[in-house]
């Protein structure tokens, strides 16, 4: 078993919505468990401006399959939602799972990155993050709290509870 933690984010079609079914759609990834969920937050967007405000959350799973196996169960529930690739990299879309972590993994193929290349620019992922794994290091050595408490919060607030969705 691997404990994987994942990103999840949303700024279309009923964002807070998005995330809960994305939560319902993760909880049945056979041969995984939900071991801990963020509370969501809205977040400002980071990259392209001229989109709406996110939702973000982080959740740990722990799984029996390998990285490559659970980004395909993600990439298919980003794509149940209607997710549309498109043109415009970093634009609003309806769902978005990242793998942040594998496990204490490094991960560096095609496909795949990891631990996630943004992440510890990310208010939207190390804030949530450091809520679920406060003694959470990263591959490379770094304290995720430490991350988090330096970050600037760029206006991340806290919207509602998800704990009770695991
Ligand atoms: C450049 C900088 C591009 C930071 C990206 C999200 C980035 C976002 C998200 C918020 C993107 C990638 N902003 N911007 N939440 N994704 N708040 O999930 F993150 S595009
Ligand atoms: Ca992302
Ligand atoms: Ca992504």
């Amino acid at each position: 078993m691997t404990l994987a933690y994942i990103g999840l984010g949303s700024n279309l079609s009923d964002p807070e919505a998005q995330i809960h079914q994305a939560i319902v759609n993760i909880k049945s990834i056979p041969n995984s468990h939900i071991t801990q969920i963020s509370s969501l937050y809205f977040s400002r967007p980071m990259g392209p401006q001229d989109q709406p405000d996110y939702m973000n959350a982080v959740l740990a799973l722990d799984t029996q399959f390998s990285a490559l196996e659970l980004l395909d169960h993600l990439q298919t529930i980003e794509n149940n939602a209607g997710r549309v690739r498109k043109e415009n990299r970093w634009g609003a879309r309806i769902l978005d799972l990242d793998i942040l972590l594998f496990g204490d993994k490094t991960i560096n193929t095609e496909r795949l990155i990891v631990p996630h290349y943004g992440m510890k620019a990310r208010e939207f992922v190390l804030i949530p993050l450091a809520e679920i794994a406060e003694t959470l290091l990263l591959p490379d050595g770094d304290s995720v709290s430490t991350l988090a408490k330096n970050i600037a919060t760029n206006d991340l607030k806290i919207h509602s509870q998800l704990n009770s969705m695991r």
